[in-house]
């Protein structure tokens, strides 16, 4: 573990030995009631507000989709979120997979609306040269609603973090189902938690049920953040940070 984290006082959560397996074979796991009942609703609340107040403009420090309601930046957007990019298991998870010093990457809201979502199969990072790594970002999808089939559940391919190669030159039509994929599915309040260079997308979400998530990504400590928290840290934010909380965001004490 990063001493810089235990100085800190971050209390690592130890994976169990089949959660570790998996992170390194199929690149994810499921971690389920990581979110209680009470936060789950503030984290919908706020989600659905942000949105709302930000309107044209939401998602726009990231990225927007058409037919997903994009957030971005939700760091400085309330302290509702404040623990999302410092819970203990996703921690230590992702220090599991990249093995060294890491920081926030991102911290966005992704919410696919009815016959929306589908993107293509995607990485968030390139294949390592060796399998097994070194690996260089992690991505977490905490589930403010049932993430089902019939609502456009995350897809992935287990395993593809280990191929070696580029996507794309690997698989021709990406918005296709891929015949190895499989969906993340799981109950409001659960998180997934998986290796960035794994092929994974948002799909289509045919119900038309709310399908929010939280988008929490980490980077290795030697790679620029999507978004640069130095840069966008409101004085807020600033004034209610822990020390941890500062090393994860990579702000000045
Ligand atoms: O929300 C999801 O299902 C994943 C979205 C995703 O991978 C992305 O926006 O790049």
């Amino acid at each position: 573990m990063d001493s810089e984290l235990l100085k800190r006082g971050f209390a690592p959560r130890p994976l169990t030995d089949a959660q570790r397996s998996a992170l390194d074979t199929d690149g994810f796991i499921v971690l389920e009631e990581v979110i209680s009942p009470d936060w789950l609703s503030e984290l919908r609340h706020a989600f659905d507000e942000i949105f709302d107040s930000e309107g044209d403009r939401a998602g726009e420090e990231v990225s927007q989709m058409e037919g997903v309601r994009r957030l971005a930046d939700l760091v400085n957007k309330g302290s509702v979120f404040d623990a999302v990019y410092l819970q203990p298991e996703l921690l230590t998870a992702v220090y599991h997979v990249l093995q060294r010093p890491f920081k926030l990457h991102s911290l966005n809201g992704h919410d696919p609306l009815p016959s929306n979502g589908l993107q293509v199969l995607h990485a968030d990072w390139g294949q390592p040269a060796e399998p097994g790594g070194p690996y260089h970002v992690v991505n977490s999808l905490w589930m403010l609603d049932d993430f089902t089939l019939a609502n456009g559940a995350s897809r992935c391919v287990p395993g593809s973090h280990l191929k070696p190669g580029r996507i794309g030159d690997l698989v021709t039509d990406r918005l296709a189902d891929h015949p190895d994929q499989v969906h993340l599915t799981g109950r409001a309040g659960s998180v997934a938690v998986f290796n960035g260079s794994l092929w994974h997308s948002s799909y289509v979400n045919l119900s038309g049920a709310p399908r929010r998530t939280l988008h929490c990504a980490f980077i290795a400590r030697e790679h620029p953040q999507q978004t640069n928290q130095r840069e966008y840290l409101r004085p807020e934010t600033a004034q209610r940070l822990s020390p941890l909380a500062r090393y994860i965001l990579d702000v000045p004490p």
